[in-house]
């Protein structure tokens, strides 16, 4: 793999100062009290860290998603449910908006998001549809005049919904076509028919607040809608090939944080006599952690290159990107599982951030695609079969 360049060192760098001076500190009892960080979040998108690879036009850093990948590894590094706030503002909300949207939704709704004023969200999943995204229930309804839709429904786990001020909404027009009678609608929060239901209390990444969302009669004008009437399906598609490049990058760096705490600890930890790091079974196991730590981020910067090198949603990096996540998931939750029994039992304590690691990795194998659907992603990549 190529040397990083010095304006990708320089995001890198920026991003790791951030999270040590600002994240560190907080992580630990932002998590145990499962409030939002909104201070620190604010700060993100003061270093252009909520829309690194949005136009500046449009309030990004306009930077490319290799350096995306790298801001995103630091911050996860320190705080998984910060790296889950910056990775949903940008890739499921901000990149849909810039490849869709038209001038005006993009002055209007991305400028402020990219920027870091406001915060966006992305809401797909329903109580009865997560894997099987196609079989939502929730309905928009254009109005007799054409002037705006009507929606209604309940929509589930939508990260940062708590805090949203914008969320792309995924539901449907035409339910006789079902997925290709999915459309895109830019909903703002603090329209009449809009509430926030339960907030989901959750195992990891506890810091990101998730929520159900409800709409009643919520009025969305039609130049509010996203793309076209039906191309909302692969509108979520293709802002998920992206996503899933930033969930791999959270994953190595969830799992960069427990490889390089188990390294500190053999050095330093005795037993029978020795450093814990001269027993081969403590070595077998940090070499396995380093080994899966690098497969993963070099499978998450190439997604990473083969996205720099495609068109705006054109999916031809949807195999590299599911291939990334699907790796660097489970080896952050391996490498986390590893680092809490090199640690013994303060591994287990809640004075050490080992167990936070783990409790975050788990949710990577899980949203923006299960690791089963991008077996099935990757699987029908090959063969063409489904
Ligand atoms: N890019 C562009 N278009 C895509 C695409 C991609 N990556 N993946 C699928 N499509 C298109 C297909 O080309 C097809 O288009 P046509 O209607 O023109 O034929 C359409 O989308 C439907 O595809 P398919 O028939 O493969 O849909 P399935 O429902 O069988 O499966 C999967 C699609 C499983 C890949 C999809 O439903 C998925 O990703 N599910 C997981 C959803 C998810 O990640 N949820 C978490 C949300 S964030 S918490």
């Amino acid at each position: 793999m190529s040397e990083l360049s010095k304006q990708h060192q320089m995001i890198r760098d920026a991003a790791r100062e951030f999270a040590k001076q600002h994240i560190e500190p907080i992580a630990a009892e932002f998590d145990e009290a499962g409030e939002f960080p909104i201070e620190t979040v604010r700060g993100l998108g003061e270093q252009g860290l909520m829309g690194v690879s949005v136009a500046p036009e449009y309030g990004g850093a306009g930077m490319d998603a290799l350096a995306y990948v790298l801001a995103l590894i630091e911050i996860s590094k320190v705080d998984a449910a910060h790296g889950t706030i910056m990775s949903v503002n940008n890739s499921l909300y901000g990149a849909p908006l810039e490849m869709y949207g038209t001038e005006q939704q993009k002055q209007k709704y991305l400028t402020p998001v990219a920027s870091g004023e406001k915060i966006g969200a992305f809401s797909l999943t329903e109580p009865m549809s997560g894997s099987d995204a196609g079989t939502m229930k929730s309905r928009a309804v254009l109005s007799e005049d054409g002037s705006h839709y009507v929606i209604n429904g309940t929509k589930s786990w939508v990260s940062n919904a708590p805090y949203a001020d914008f969320i792309v909404l995924y539901t449907l027009t035409d339910p006789e076509q079902k997925h290709r009678g999915v459309t895109a609608f830019i909903i703002d929060t603090t329209v009449a028919g809009f509430a926030r239901g339960k907030k989901e209390p959750k195992l990891g990444i506890r810091a990101s607040a998730t929520s159900e969302i409800l709409f009643e009669n919520y009025r969305c004008p039609v130049e509010d809608r996203l793309g076209e009437e039906g191309q909302g399906f692969k509108i979520a598609m293709t802002t998920l090939d992206g996503g899933r490049i930033g969930i791999a990058a959270q994953a190595v760096g969830i799992a960069e944080a427990a490889l390089e705490a188990s390294i500190a600890y053999a050095r330093d930890r005795e037993a029978f006599g020795q450093k814990i790091g001269q027993f081969q079974m403590i070595q077998q196991k940090l070499a396995d952690m380093k080994t899966r730590v690098e497969a993963a981020r070099l499978l998450t910067y190439s997604a990473a290159h083969k996205k720099n090198a495609a068109s705006p949603g054109d999916g031809s990096y949807a195999l590299e990107a599911s291939m990334a996540k699907l790796y660097a998931s489970e080896a952050a939750t391996w490498v986390a599982n590893q680092a809490i029994q090199v640690h013994g039992g303060m591994g287990y304590s809640k004075e050490m951030p080992l167990e936070r690691y783990y409790r975050d990795a788990k949710i990577t194998e899980i949203y923006e695609g299960t690791s089963e659907i991008q077996r099935m992603v990757i699987s029908r990549a090959l063969t063409g079969l489904r």
